[in-house]
């Protein structure tokens, strides 16, 4: 049984579609977050996950804020962590305890638009392609290796919020499928910084593009 530890800060419809996946062999050990507030706490307690709150407020700093969140996630030992909507720039210390095993969803198709607004830059910007990108995370942020990708069209009549809920709508279908991946140990990053699907053919159905009509 594969331990995993999801972390979010607000609405955690991610993890919430990585919890509905029920992925056989896994086990969802707690949900994290960095504000009491969020929305995501409420639908974990309800399925019996354990939650916890590491507030970034009360500690002092970015590194200090970083040992609590280690010690929360630590208690569980987990296989693997998964930032799903998580909204706090980790440390180089944190990211390297969690080397290949740290997970992050990004709603851009990096490495276009990292940080954050991506959908409002990725309007500004007049492209007609967007989308998400399941990545490991490293120290250069958002930057990781990619896991899968998934791309939407950008329509004529588009604004933020209807352009963000088709990428999130991506984002539920992408987000179990790497996580799939990783506890059936078929996610390898090789000697290039490239990630390897085992058993998939190159680059792997790493790709989806729903039609244009959708
Ligand atoms: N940490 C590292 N080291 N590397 C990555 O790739 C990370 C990361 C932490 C979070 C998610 C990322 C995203 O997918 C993520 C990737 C927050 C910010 C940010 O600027 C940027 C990128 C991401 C998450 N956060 C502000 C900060 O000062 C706070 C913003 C807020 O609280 O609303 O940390 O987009
Ligand atoms: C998602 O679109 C996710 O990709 C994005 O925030 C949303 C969270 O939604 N993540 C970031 O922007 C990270 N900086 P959710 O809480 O419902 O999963």
């Amino acid at each position: 049984m594969k331990s995993i530890v999801i972390l979010v800060s607000g609405r955690g419809s991610n993890m919430e579609a990585i919890v509905r996946a029920a992925i056989p062999g896994t086990r969802i050990a707690a949900v994290v977050s960095n504000r009491p507030d969020a929305q995501g706490l409420a639908f974990a307690a309800a399925h019996g996950i354990a939650t916890r709150v590491v507030d970034h407020r009360v500690h002092a700093d970015r590194v200090a804020f970083d040992a609590a969140l280690a010690e929360a996630i630590d208690a569980h030992a987990p296989d693997l962590v998964v930032l799903a909507g998580f909204m706090r720039i980790l440390t180089d210390g944190f990211v390297r305890r969690y080397a290949g095993r740290l997970l992050n969803i990004h709603p851009s198709l990096l490495p276009s638009f990292p940080g954050l607004h991506t959908h409002r830059r990725a309007l500004e910007a007049g492209v007609r392609v967007h989308g998400a990108t399941v990545h490991f995370v490293t120290d250069q942020l958002d930057c990781g290796p990619v896991v899968i990708q998934a791309v939407v069209p950008v329509r004529a009549d588009d604004d933020e919020a209807a352009l963000a809920a088709r990428v999130l709508a991506q984002e539920h279908r992408i987000y179990p499928q790497a996580v799939r991946w990783f506890v059936a140990g078929r996610l390898a990053i090789g000697a290039d910084g490239r990630v390897r699907v085992a058993g998939e053919a190159d680059p792997g159905p790493g790709w989806t593009v729903p039609p244009l009509g959708g």
